[in-house]
């Protein structure tokens, strides 16, 4: 294999153009205890504030205090607060992309495809103010009436990962504010930048339109902190994007006040190339969802299943296309792979791969840190490839970092029996030109996971389709079709009209 080139940090993502940026955002003082890193050198960004329990208590509270108001407002005008924060994410585009890129590390062209994600579930937020809908049905008793009708649910907690910073926050709020909540957000520590310039652009659409100020919340706080929010029985539905670690303290707190949790947590996502697969067309699948966003998305593909009649062309093809790759400076023109968030991400990867080869694991390409010199306080490495004999050990965890690990197969049942023997369950695809297979890894004993894919890799949703996973994933859908009803609650109309009084299931009393 070729070496990847590296390109050194010049950023373009410097302290002074993320306080430009955050000044046409409409953030002008920033100051506090927290700092902001970027994971480009390692230097401080910024300072930010750090929110302590009694913040979050008075940020529910007011949160709370403005639904009371915002339930009652009819949903298609909410959906003019939703329309009003798109069209300042279409105007602000490349600001809050220079943030996202400051901060998560995330190539320029990556950076804008978030924006443009936030932008795209307003779009759909905006429509589904007017399809808030329920069912009428037919009642066994004459002169009655029966129906469904969705209510506001009350004050949505919304907990946001690094690597998405703003798109998840979006995904959740923009739902959650036309269906008449109020949102409280906690960001990820690494990415508070981000977070502020985002609730400024909702800040400014609350002003334009006349909502309750209310209605939106950020607080800055740690994991400690943060559980205030998830405790709170105010808060309805916590909303949780990150592992699997954070998703097992979460879920039973809530469940334990019966709140309500959405949850999208880790994934350990598969792809399946079979023998008709077109190549060409899969290794561009198979490099971009493997080490694009340098291997931190939840969607990311993290085990490829190859069929043994392909399995070392195609292997040996990704090691080479991995060689072309820039890896460095994310703000730079021509990088593809950008760093990790921080030295614990780059600790996991290290450990990773040690384990890997005490389990017989053969590395093809990759796995070195680069740039160490240019970059001490920053962690770049080259994705890696993998080619492991079974997964039983290290392949079952999800490690938030470019390692592709590599199996091979011999027939159809086996690959989705491997795609399926990991505990997550969030994205899949395949690649093949044989609709019989395409169509049996789609059907119900085919791939376990919430997303499925043909002929394109496992990450790179759109806006419109349900997006989570099953088993440790969670099992919650934070965007797409019906995703609006986890924001709301039902309520049961049976309305009487006959003068009568007919008892259901043909009861006599009185
Ligand atoms: C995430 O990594 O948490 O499908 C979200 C994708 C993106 C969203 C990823 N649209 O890769």
């Amino acid at each position: 294999m070729t070496n990847p080139t590296t390109a050194p940090p010049a950023p373009g993502a410097t302290a002074d153009a993320v306080r430009k940026a955050l000044t046409a955002l409409g953030v002008d003082v920033l100051d506090g205890p927290h700092e902001a890193r970027s994971p480009i050198t390692g230097e401080v960004l910024a300072r930010t504030a750090e929110h302590t329990e009694t913040d979050v208590d008075t940020a529910v509270a007011a949160a709370h205090e403005a639904f009371l108001t915002w339930r009652d407002v009819p949903a298609p005008v909410r959906g003019n607060l939703v329309k009003r924060w798109g069209q300042l994410f279409t105007e602000h585009k490349a600001e809050l992309a220079l943030l996202v890129t400051a901060e998560a590390g995330k190539i320029e062209s990556e950076a804008l495809g978030e924006v443009q994600e936030m932008i795209d579930i307003c779009d759909l937020a905006v429509g589904q103010s007017r399809q808030l809908f329920g069912r009428t049905l037919p009642s066994e008793r004459p002169g009655h009436r029966l129906a469904e009708t969705w209510h506001p649910l009350g004050v949505v907690g919304v907990i946001s990962a690094f690597n998405f910073p703003v798109a998840v926050y979006a995904w959740n709020t923009a739902l959650a504010l036309v269906c008449g909540d109020a949102v409280v957000w906690k960001p990820a520590e690494a990415t508070y930048l981000s977070a502020i310039g985002a609730n400024a652009l909702l800040a400014q659409a609350v002003r334009d339109v006349g909502a309750p100020e209310g209605i939106h919340q950020l607080v800055l706080a740690d994991r400690a902190v943060g559980e205030a929010l998830v405790d709170d029985p105010r808060v309805a539905l916590v909303s949780a994007t990150g592992s699997v670690r954070m998703g097992r303290e979460v879920a039973p707190r809530v469940a334990a006040r019966f709140g309500r949790v959405l949850l999208e947590l880790g994934g350990n996502n598969a792809a399946i190339v079979a023998p008709s697969a077109d190549l060409d067309l899969a290794l561009r699948g198979i490099v971009f969802s493997a080490a694009g966003t340098a291997g931190q998305r939840c969607t990311t593909l993290r085990r490829l299943i190859v069929h043994t009649s392909v399995a070392d062309e195609l292997t040996g093809r990704i090691a080479a296309a991995y060689g072309t790759l820039t890896i460095g400076d994310p703000s730079a023109e021509g990088t593809l792979v950008g760093p990790l968030i921080n030295r614990t991400s780059f600790e996991a990867q290290q450990r990773a791969l040690t384990r890997a080869a005490a389990e017989g694991g053969e590395v093809v390409a990759g796995g070195a840190r680069v740039l160490a010199d240019e970059a001490p306080d920053a962690f770049y490495v080259q994705p890696a490839v993998v080619r492991m004999p079974d997964q039983s050990g290290v392949v079952q965890e999800e490690t938030f970092a470019p390692i592709l690990y590599v199996l091979a197969y011999d027939d159809l049942d086996e690959a989705i029996a491997l795609q399926n023997g990991v505990p997550q369950g969030l994205s899949s695809s395949i690649f093949t030109q044989d609709q019989a297979e395409a169509e049996r890894f789609l059907s119900a004993s085919g791939s376990d996971c919430g997303i499925a894919n043909v002929n394109i890799g496992t990450s790179g949703a759109e806006i419109g389709g349900a997006f989570g996973g099953e088993k440790e994933t969670g099992g919650g859908r934070e965007s797409g079709t019906d995703a609006w009803q986890a924001y709301m609650r039902r309520a049961t109309n049976t309305v009487n009209y006959s003068g009568q009084l007919p008892l259901a299931q043909g009861v006599k009393f009185l």
